[in-house]
Order: C-alpha cells, then sequence, then structure tokens
C-alpha cells in the first residue's frame, strides 16, 4: 500500500487523523474536524461521543449553531483531557464590536465549559469586523483564545484587516469543495501567501453532489466513497477540512481517508470540476 503524503511547507508528512497543521502562530490544529453546523441542541450528544471515539479531537462551533451548551455538556461526559482537544467558537454578527464580542466570548467559554478556546473567529465579514477583531485580539492577548482568526472573509476582507492591524489571522474558514475551487483560488493563494490556514467548511457540499460522476468513479478505483473523495482531496491541498454528520457510521467513515492517496491527475481532474456552485453567501460581492 502506498503511504499517503502531504506536503506541508518543505516537510513530507504522513497523514493521519492525528495531523496538525502548525498555525502560523506556532499552535497546532488537528487537519480534520468534526463540524456540527446543523446539529442543533440535543441532537448534538451522540454524534460528538460517536467523533470522539472516531478519534476526532477537533470540534467547531460557532454561537448561531445554538449547540455550544450541549456540545459542553457532551464533553464532560467524555474521557479526554480538555488539552487533547481543539474547539473553535465563532462570534455570531449581532455580537459583533469591542464590548459585544468580549462578552460573547465568555458566553461561549461558560457553555462550552471551558476556560479558553483554541480558536476563535469572526463569523462573518460585517461593518463592525474592525472593532471585533481589536476585540480578538484582546482576548488571544490574555491569553482566553491560543488562535484567532476569521470566517468567509474574501480578499478585500483579509486585505484590509492586513493593512490596519498587526495581528495576522491564523485562520480563514470559508465554503470550500470542488465545485467552488475555482473561483476561490485568489482567496487561497493570498491567505497561503499570508500565512492565513485554509480552513474548508461544508466539504461534503450538504450531500448535494455525492453522485457527481467523477467522484463515484474515482472512488470507485479505491473502494471508497465521494464523501471520502471529496475529504481526501481538501486534505491533500492542505485545507483544514470539517466534515459534519449526525449519523454514527458516517462519522466513523468520514475518518476513513487516511488509508490511500489520491494521484496528482486525481488532484487535478477534481481541481478542474468548474461549477461555480455555492451554498452560502459570495461574500466578495459585500462591502
Ligand atoms: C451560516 C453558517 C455558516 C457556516 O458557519
Amino acid at each position: 500500500m502506498r503511504t499517503p503524503k502531504l506536503r506541508n511547507g518543505d516537510l513530507e508528512i504522513t497523514l493521519s487523523l492525528e495531523t496538525t497543521i502548525k498555525l502560523n502562530n506556532g499552535v497546532d490544529m488537528p487537519i480534520l474536524g468534526f463540524g456540527s453546523w446543523k446539529l442543533e441542541r440535543k441532537q448534538v450528544k451522540d454524534p460528538i461521543k460517536w467523533a470522539i471515539d472516531s478519534g476526532y479531537r477537533h470540534i467547531d462551533t460557532a454561537t448561531l449553531y445554538n449547540n455550544e451548551k450541549y456540545i459542553g455538556n457532551a464533553l464532560k461526559d467524555i474521557e479526554v483531557d480538555r488539552e487533547d482537544l481543539f474547539i473553535t467558537s465563532k462570534v455570531w454578527d449581532s455580537d459583533q464590536g469591542y464590548e459585544q464580542t468580549q462578552k460573547a466570548f465568555e458566553k461561549s467559554l461558560k457553555n462550552l465549559n471551558t476556560d479558553y478556546l483554541d480558536l476563535y473567529l469572526i463569523h462573518w465579514p460585517r461593518e463592525q469586523r474592525k472593532e471585533t477583531w481589536k476585540a480578538l485580539e484582546k482576548i488571544y492577548d490574555e491569553g482566553k483564545a491560543r488562535a484567532i482568526g476569521v470566517a468567509n472573509f474574501a480578499t478585500h476582507h483579509i486585505k484590509e484587516l492586513l493593512e490596519k492591524f498587526e495581528t495576522v489571522p491564523a485562520v480563514n474558514q470559508f465554503e470550500l469543495h470542488p465545485f467552488n475551487y475555482s473561483e476561490q483560488e485568489e482567496l487561497i493563494s493570498l491567505c497561503k501567501e499570508k500565512g492565513i490556514q485554509v480552513e474548508a467548511y461544508s466539504p461534503l457540499t450538504h450531500g448535494k453532489k455525492l453522485g457527481y460522476d467523477l467522484l463515484e468513479s474515482i472512488a470507485s478505483n479505491y473502494d471508497k466513497l465521494s464523501a471520502q473523495i471529496l475529504i481526501r482531496w481538501s486534505l491533500q491541498h492542505n485545507f483544514i477540512c470539517i466534515p459534519k454528520s449526525g449519523n454514527k457510521q458516517h462519522i466513523r467513515e468520514n475518518t476513513e481517508v487516511f488509508d490511500f492517496e489520491l494521484s496528482e491527475e486525481e488532484m487535478d481532474k477534481i481541481d478542474s470540476i468548474d461549477e461555480n456552485f455555492r451554498l452560502l453567501y459570495d461574500t466578495s460581492k459585500w462591502d
């Protein structure tokens, strides 16, 4: 069997569920995370346990997802030390602003039953993003978040932050899969150039493209599922990937992506899918 490898800067590393990517401040972030968007309230308890049992140590949530408290409760019942987990949350639009963001952050900590976050993000580039970023810098300086970053920021939002602030976001999390990859290439290049880690949400297109011929045919070469091809594609691009599922079997299957490697030709073919397909907003059109 070929040993799957990933180029991480000059290092060639073997990809596994334990693989982490070093962020621009030295913090190690697991390359595969468990996405919790759309798992609301009590729906999240079992999936969190299944995810931890399957080996995930990275959990992505947000105030908007209405599940922080339930994730916090679920984590009380698992036997993994807090320092072995990587927890991300995000400040919601209505909480943006210097004071409000700090309050929202404290509430997230309380709900998640933790005294720090591994990563705290601005969820969307709204009008008050500059004041919000100042609040995130304060939270970071106080050691309450190990890293800070943004989500759904387009190139002009990133450039604006870089011009006006000292702290370079550690991560930009945005919708990313082969069906919108071409239109995101400029943003991906900018992030790479500036040392901002790209994190892909909705990597499975909410299931909408799992029947796509090319994915199915590549999947059959490896006796895998289209979903696993999508995750593997993301990981081989060095994107942090956070597939979501509430189904025990799918949660496990989504981790079974480390025993094969897509060839360069397959990666190129998948890269060339150019469908301009999005589930959510195109923020490049936002002020
Ligand atoms: C509206 C929520 C998008 C994913 O975080």
